[in-house]
């Protein structure tokens, strides 16, 4: 299967072989963008990555995640029109570690929740659902080494967000929630992260969960018993670590779910992005792409010379657009370091899906692998 793609009047051949093309602009966005406009000293950052996407008032709009020099993570807001270049940097970030001026949902205990990401806020993902817009991302406590909650804040204006605390009382990562309900349900997808072994990869960090909701605001989320999606120990360019990226996407095929996966190696742990289809009435059906669609390269992080780079071999999304003619604009960080895109179309990551797929619950590869 083929594909030839128009974006900016410029044609990107697809294939299978090359089911995503990197924008040969990268990378989008830069810590010297964000620092032009966040002068403070305070402010100044050395990573722009991880961004969340959506689009508001005919805007393009990221969330996008900078490391400050001293380690503490904060969100900034970046808008352009045609999702690709000329990006407008906020004057200010959008979310820092909250304080008693923010908003708060009624009934949170608002000392908590302060304590609750002192240590800074991470990898926002953004889903649209009626007029609200639901960000849920990583809340590191103030002292606690490594205890992380994934919060929930919504905005309708992307000017007052109101934080209602964390999604539930454990570490679950990378919670991208659907867009729209599904027979009576709003769902997520979640990745578990309590470690017993105090390691970053492999364990626990191998499943993802299905969670359902009545009411995405309440923050009480029923999670799956068991995964939806599991990687066992066979060799595989997820084997050690999966978690959803961007929030899913409706299209045709099914809800489009584009994953990252980890690989542990003898010198570092490249993550790659994977892609997976859930059927669009019941998500816990699905077909997962064996075939990883894209493999951090130098192009992933382009940078001058003295630029810090924060984590080689990463490439990792926590946003999609789909656009009408079934495009999918993949926002990626490089290397933890740069904003980037990439571009793809539905019909082909589907096409991977249902060509290539994996038991979803193994990893093993299900297609005919050796011709045999
Ligand atoms: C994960 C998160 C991401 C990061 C990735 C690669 O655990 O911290 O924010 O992009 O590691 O370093």
């Amino acid at each position: 299967m083929k594909k030839d793609i128009l974006v900016n009047d410029y044609v990107y051949h697809l294939s299978l072989n090359v089911p995503v093309h990197r924008y040969e602009h990268n990378p989008i966005l830069t810590a010297h963008d964000v620092n032009k406009v966040w002068t403070d000293p305070q402010l100044r950052v050395i990573t722009i990555h991880n961004a969340g996407i959506t689009v508001f008032k005919e805007d393009v709009l990221m969330l996008f995640r900078s490391h400050l020099r001293n380690g503490i993570s904060v969100i900034g807001m970046a808008k352009n029109e045609n999702g690709t270049n000329d990006w407008i940097v906020s004057e200010q970030p959008a979310l820092v570690p909250c304080n008693e001026n923010d908003a708060f949902a009624p009934g949170t205990d608002i000392e908590k929740l302060i304590e609750n990401e002192a240590g800074g806020v991470e990898d926002p993902r953004i889903s649209k659902i009626d007029e609200t817009y639901f960000i849920t991302y990583s809340a590191y406590h103030g002292f606690k080494k490594d205890r992380v909650r994934v919060s929930l804040a919504t905005t309708q204006d992307f000017q007052t967000f109101t934080r209602h605390g964390p999604i539930l009382e454990k570490d679950m990562r990378n919670v991208v929630i659907f867009p729209e309900k599904i027979n009576d349900k709003y769902f997520a997808l979640m990745r578990p992260n309590d470690d017993p072994r105090k390691s970053h990869t492999g364990g626990i960090f191998k499943e993802i969960r299905l969670a359902t909701t009545s009411d995405p605001f309440s923050n009480i989320w029923k999670v799956s018993k068991y995964p939806v999606m599991k990687q066992d120990d066979g060799p595989s360019a997820f084997g050690d670590k999966i978690g959803p990226g961007a929030p899913p996407i409706k299209t045709k095929h099914g809800w489009l779910s584009i994953f990252h996966g980890v690989r542990s190696t003898m010198d570092g742990n490249p993550y790659v992005l994977g892609v997976a289809l859930h059927d669009l009435d019941d998500p816990s059906k699905v077909k997962v792409s064996n075939i990883p669609i894209l493999f951090p390269s130098r192009a992933d992080c382009t940078v001058e010379p003295e630029d810090y780079i924060h984590v080689p071999n990463v490439v990792f999304t926590c946003g999609a657009l789909r656009n009408e003619d079934g495009t999918i604009f993949i926002y990626y960080g490089g290397n933890d370091t740069v904003m980037n895109v990439a571009f793809s179309h539905e019909d082909i990551l589907a096409e991977l899906c249902n060509r290539f797929p994996q038991d979803p619950l193994t990893g093993i590869p299900t297609y005919n692998l050796f011709y045999r």
